[in-house]
């Protein structure tokens, strides 16, 4: 038996369900890049609002790339199981607000359709950092082929930034008002990255239409935050045991959620406030809270423990090495953020600690470990170079970055994780040159602190690390900082 609409009914009482007629629903909002974390984030908030009865913003779930979410999930009307874990517990909710799903590359026409239709008010991002397709200097990287694919031919994109456009443009010429773009992505001023590089895309398309962009289309920035391990076999079976019947895709996750929206939707939104959300003037201070204090100790965690053998964050975690280091990390961190955004920064470490501690998550440090070079620059980088500007030391975010760099160069085959620069950063890793051509020619290939008055400062601090780890391993490295 598997989880659909007309199983629903025989699921255990203990499994909470939608209560609301789903049938009786219209998206409101597309969604681009349906993958497990938004499927436990704004999927959730989404659930909460349709069971108040807000029939007008349910989701229409869009992938860029591959077919899968939409092979397990369409057999099942679109319902899928959350699993909120912590400790012993796990509690099964089955979520309703995806009622339709749609794969770009096989039929980009009826994506773009979609995302034209006046129903549909905001356009959701999670596609994660590297699809923004940004250069070094933060705008868009025009030259890349996928850029130059859409900009040839606009009426069947695969960028987010082709469908986005596409879609705009067509609204426009229909005389229907522009969706609001929500980014949800782990980036730096998200809406404003957003902005930029859709505005600069469409600017390409044609002049006009990128003052459009510019100025008529809204791209509020906004702080999400769950912690979402990738779904294993071991969980897969674990829920169908108590669900009664199988879910070809259930997500896993923890009790956690936040999200915090800047209050700029000229086409209307949901009355998110009522479900949880945080509605705010200027997101700024907790996205870089939010990135600074999870992901860039997350990432901390990442790669030290892929060096010391730690396969979980919780794992890694229980390692008083590895606990003390993140957190005089957290206070290094602290003191970059603004003093004045009246942010609870000991009570946000203290939920950050109990959070990595919950063994029920098996988040895997190979996991977070992907995509380094596109995430380093907002999580580590932006506040390592703050505190040279202070003129204050960085020898423990410099360990970061070898900590980065010796894990790449130990990764394995096949490796434990992967990056969208590995072909540029391998043959500079397998060189094995010293410490501080390796490191520059890695800062180079990965844009790190481009344009920094900084940066040379930060190569050497960087290779002084590796230079420490190379000589005395990572965990005496470590205990001597
Ligand atoms: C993690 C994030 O995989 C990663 O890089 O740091 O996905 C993290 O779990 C989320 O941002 C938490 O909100």
């Amino acid at each position: 038996m598997r989880l659909s609409e007309v199983t629903l009914a025989q699921l255990p009482a203990t499994v909470r369900r939608p209560g609301y007629d789903r049938s009786a629903t219209t998206p409101g909002i597309v969604h681009l890049g349906v993958g497990a974390f938004h499927r436990a984030h704004q999927a959730a908030y989404m659930e909460e609002c349709l069971a108040a009865g807000e029939r007008g913003w349910a989701i229409l779930g869009a992938s860029l790339r591959r077919g899968d979410t939409r092979d397990a999930l369409e057999p099942q009307d679109g319902l899928y199981t959350l699993a909120i874990r912590s400790g012993e517990t796990e509690r099964l909710d089955v979520i309703g607000s995806i009622t339709r799903l749609v794969v770009a590359p096989e039929d980009p026409e009826a994506l773009v359709t979609a995302m034209a239709d006046p129903a549909v008010r905001i356009v959701t991002l999670t596609v994660t950092e590297k699809a923004y397709l940004r250069n070094a200097e933060g705008g868009l990287d025009a030259a890349h082929p996928e850029i130059a694919a859409d900009l040839a031919d606009s009426a069947r994109p695969r960028t987010l930034h082709g469908f986005i456009v596409e879609a705009l443009a067509r609204r426009r010429a229909a005389g229907v008002a522009p969706f609001t773009v929500l980014s949800c992505d782990n980036l730096p001023n998200n809406g404003r990255t957003t902005r930029r590089v859709i505005a600069a895309f469409a600017r390409l398309r044609d002049a006009d239409l990128g003052r459009f962009v510019e100025e008529e289309v809204a791209f509020p920035s906004s702080m999400v935050d769950r912690i979402v391990p990738a779904t294993t076999d071991a969980d897969r079976s674990r829920v169908a045991a108590t669900l009664g019947m199988d879910d070809a895709w259930p997500v896993m996750t923890e009790p956690f959620m936040q999200w915090v929206v800047e209050d700029h939707f000229p086409a209307g939104r949901p009355d998110w406030e009522r479900f949880g959300v945080t509605m705010v003037a200027d997101v700024t201070p907790y996205e870089e809270m939010k990135l600074r204090l999870l992901n860039g100790t997350h990432s901390s965690i990442a790669y030290l423990g892929q060096l010391l053998g730690r396969e979980t964050v919780a794992e890694a975690f229980a390692d008083p090495a590895i606990r003390r280091f993140v957190e005089v990390l957290w206070e290094d961190f602290i003191v970059t953020l603004p003093a004045d955004a009246g942010l609870d920064t000991s009570d946000y470490t203290a939920r950050l600690a109990e959070r990595y501690a919950n063994t029920a998550l098996r988040h895997r440090t190979a996991q977070i470990a992907n995509d380094g070079s596109q995430k380093l620059p907002q999580r580590i980088v932006a506040a390592t170079l703050e505190r040279m500007e202070r003129g204050l030391p960085v020898d423990r975010s410099a360990f970061v970055l070898a900590a980065w760099i010796t894990a790449l160069q130990a990764r394995g085959t096949p490796p434990a994780f992967t990056d969208p620069l590995d072909s540029a950063l391998t043959p500079i890793l397998s060189a094995g040159g010293p410490e501080e051509a390796t490191v520059a020619a890695v800062f180079k290939a990965a844009g790190l602190a481009a344009g920094s008055s900084h940066r040379e400062e930060l190569i050497e601090a960087t290779a002084r690390a590796l230079a420490a780890i190379r000589r005395d391993g990572v965990a005496a490295a470590l205990a001597g900082l």
